[in-house]
């Protein structure tokens, strides 16, 4: 399988809840290497431009207003396979339906405080990994 990145995030209510640690350890179990990380607080307009392919949903306000309501950690995992290992690794978007020993079933709270986002393709990926990171810091 082609070795792929992908952008992983660990949402503003894990970092709250004091989860980052346990994702992270989830993480290195899955055996993901961790090119590179950061924690930030993003502003609503910089949610609003990562998620700009959800602007019509009707969640879209609710979403960004949550991802920009304290600080993330984003990070670049590389792996065989990463984007869908990453999103096996984090179970489904709503936790009540994610499968047993994912990070959202374990962690998540509702279908928005979810704790962990995932790419969904390779174009999806390359865009996110843009948005966060330059070149040079992924070397
Ligand atoms: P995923 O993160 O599993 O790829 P998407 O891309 O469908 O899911 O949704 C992006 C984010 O939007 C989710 N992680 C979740 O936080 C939020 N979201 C998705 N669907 C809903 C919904 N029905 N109500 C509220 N928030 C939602």
């Amino acid at each position: 399988m082609a070795i792929e990145r992908t952008l992983a995030i660990i949402k503003p209510d894990a970092v709250e809840g004091g989860l980052a640690g346990d994702i992270l350890s989830r993480i290195h179990a899955a055996k993901f290497q961790i090119v590179a990380i950061k924690s930030l607080r993003l502003t609503k307009t910089e949610a609003e431009g990562f998620y700009a392919v959800h602007r019509e949903r009707p969640f879209f306000g609710d979403l960004t207003n949550f991802m920009s309501s304290g600080k993330v950690l984003v990070m670049v995992l590389e792996a065989p396979g990463a984007i869908s290992k990453w999103r096996d690794t984090m179970g489904a978007t709503d936790p009540a339906k994610a499968a047993p020993g994912t990070i959202r079933r374990d962690f998540g709270t509702s279908i928005q405080n979810n704790c962990t986002h995932g790419s969904d393709a390779p174009a999806t990926a390359a865009f996110e990994i843009g948005y966060f990171f330059a070149g040079a810091e992924l070397v």
